[in-house]
């Protein structure tokens, strides 16, 4: 094609990360002519550009995988309990080459804008590199965790160093040894890359700004055996999962963590903080991350744990978060984050001391020292959620832009759809429970969901799907009103909309979903049954 063609699809998905691919499969399999865009060379999504070291599952691998295709789960051998990103990475590749995705995805292909034609029904995407393509449906698989954020402190470009993002690691290896390497940030990725570089590093230097709870992984590797037993019990795995708020394998216990005795609440605690995955935090106690009494209780073992493995009390006292209070932001999961500041070669700095300054050709200055540095890593995270939305300039009816619409946080019915955003479904979008989820799980359900309404509209020969306005509201309330008994939300994170570095991003306002996701699914599953009830088809 020339650089002057026009694609032109039935349905444009843009993303081939975990939901891009499923979706194009299940809209393949019912015969629509539905092509893929995406902005790396590969497919993956989340696990194509978060390659850093120590990157990892978080979920046991044989509750994220997907359950669509039992012979995908009688191929697909899991090695470890949480896969490392380059196994997750080739579970990508093997789907796609397994379904045969490619030929249905053209790769390198930023989209840029994206603007709804009322006159022809149709959305018109254009891409960084200037080609268009058009289809009658068009469906985000963007991520909620895919738009990387540099800080912004002065001079951030001046470091003639190596330079790295954790969400925007390169292809080619990078060493640590004998290297002195600064980490900024202590999120789940930060504490992953610490972790694993603090192994072959020269020295490190961890920049840290706010302390985080983390928990440990307890990862381990799965033999053969284990495995078929796993591939034995997968019908009882997800549907255990498809029971749980955020479909993990952790049931919540039905006790109050107030309403036991010392000796049982300590010995529960023991139990979960030994439980491989997020079972201390998502299968603890059901009032820890809504009471705040039983939340203390939960902090303050946690703190325990913390001191008996730093070394230095005093450098403990820095890793203990005080403004936050155990699960309340996201838990990083870790395998020996702790001790790593027990080794001579790794220095913390907190940055509620002595805050950096800048940012220098040579290292990085805070306000009471100069560093010097080989490398520079960036684990400051995303504009989580709504960030990749807002990097797409993307205009609905009437010229309405959809950031001008989210300017106050976002609109949506069912996280799926806006109202003056015509035939756009958004999967894994803000206000759906996929974003506050073991993901593959929630993807699964939400490009079903979709797959059925465009499957409907073609039996009943509708064009167009839009939310209507009422629909919208109550579901943007809805949302807002689930969230409100979280202690979560008293807390500043990605999770509440908050990014320090990006202008418009510093109110809090839940961006998520916290009705969880079986109250989520069974909300899908109404609206169906009344005829998709809130959806102006025409
Ligand atoms: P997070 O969890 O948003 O963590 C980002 C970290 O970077 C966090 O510790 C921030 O501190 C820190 N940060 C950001 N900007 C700065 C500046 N300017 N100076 C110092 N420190 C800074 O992102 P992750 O990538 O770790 O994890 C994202 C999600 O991906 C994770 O939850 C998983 O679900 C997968 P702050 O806390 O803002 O003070």
């Amino acid at each position: 094609p020339t650089a002057t063609a026009i694609d032109r699809w039935e349905v444009a998905v843009v993303g081939a990360g975990l939901s891009g691919m499923y979706q194009l499969l299940k809209l393949r399999e019912l015969g629509f002519k539905v092509h893929v865009y995406e902005a790396g060379s590969n497919v993956g999504g989340t696990w194509y550009w978060n390659r850093y070291p120590g990157a990892r599952f978080d979920s046991e691998s044989w509750t994220y995988g997907f359950s669509f295709s039992d012979e995908l789960l009688k191929e697909w051998t899991w090695t470890e309990h949480f896969a490392p990103q380059p196994e997750t990475l080739r579970y990508c590749n093997f789907i796609a080459d397994k379904f045969d995705l490619r030929r249905d995805i053209t790769f390198n292909a930023r989209v840029k804008a994206a603007a709804w034609d009322d006159a022809a029904d149709e959305w018109e995407l254009i891409f960084e590199n200037g080609r268009r393509a058009r289809a009658h449906f068009l469906i985000t698989a963007i991520g909620p965790l895919s738009a990387p954020t540099m800080p912004t402190i002065p001079g951030v470009g001046d470091f003639k160093g190596e330079t790295y993002h954790t969400g925007l690691w390169p292809h080619h290896p990078v060493t640590f040894a004998g290297k002195r390497v600064a980490v900024i940030g202590t999120g789940a990725s930060g504490v992953q890359t610490i972790t694993e570089i603090a192994k072959t590093v020269g020295h490190l230097t961890v920049f840290q700004r706010t302390p985080n709870w983390c928990a440990p992984l307890r990862n381990s590797k799965i033999d053969a055996k284990t495995m078929e037993e796993i591939r034995a019990s997968y019908q009882d795995i997800f549907s255990r999962c498809r029971d749980h708020y955020g479909c993990f394998i952790h049931d919540a216990d039905p006790r109050n963590a107030v309403d036991v005795s010392d000796e049982e609440r300590e010995a529960f605690f023991e139990k979960t903080y030994n439980t491989p995955g997020f079972a201390f935090w998502q299968g603890n106690f059901r009032d820890v991350l809504i009471d705040k009494r039983a939340n203390d209780m939960m902090t303050d073992f946690v703190i325990r744990k913390i001191r008996a493995r730093v070394k230095d009390q005093k450098l403990a006292d820095k890793l203990i978060p005080t403004n936050h209070g155990f699960g309340t932001r996201r838990v990083p999961l870790e395998s020996g984050y702790y001790e790593v500041y027990n080794q001579a070669n790794v220095k913390l700095v907190d940055l509620r001391e002595t805050p950096i300054e800048r940012i220098t050709e040579k290292g990085i200055k805070t306000s009471d020292a100069e560093y010097e540095f080989d490398m520079i890593i960036f684990a400051t995270g995303f504009d989580a959620i709504t960030g990749a939305f807002d990097r797409i300039d993307i205009t609905g009816r009437g010229g309405q832009k959809l950031k001008e619409k989210w300017s106050d946080g976002p609109h949506t019915y069912l996280g799926l759809q806006i109202e003056g955003f015509p035939n756009m479904l958004t999967l894994v979008g803000p206000h759906n429970a996929a974003t506050f989820c073991n993901i593959p799980r929630c993807i699964e359900q939400n490009v079903d969901w979709v797959s059925d309404l465009l499957k409907y509209m073609r039996d009943k020969g509708y064009h167009r799907v839009e939310a209507k306005p009422d629909a919208e509201a109550t579901w943007t309330q809805h949302v807002h009103d689930t969230a409100a008994r979280l202690l979560l939300m008293t807390v500043d994170s990605w999770m509440t909309g908050v990014n320090k570095n990006v202008a418009g991003r510093q109110k809090r306002t839940f961006v998520a979903y916290a009705g969880g996701a079986p109250k989520y699914r069974q909300k899908c599953e109404e609206v169906v049954a009344h005829g998709y009830e809130g959806f102006a088809l025409s």
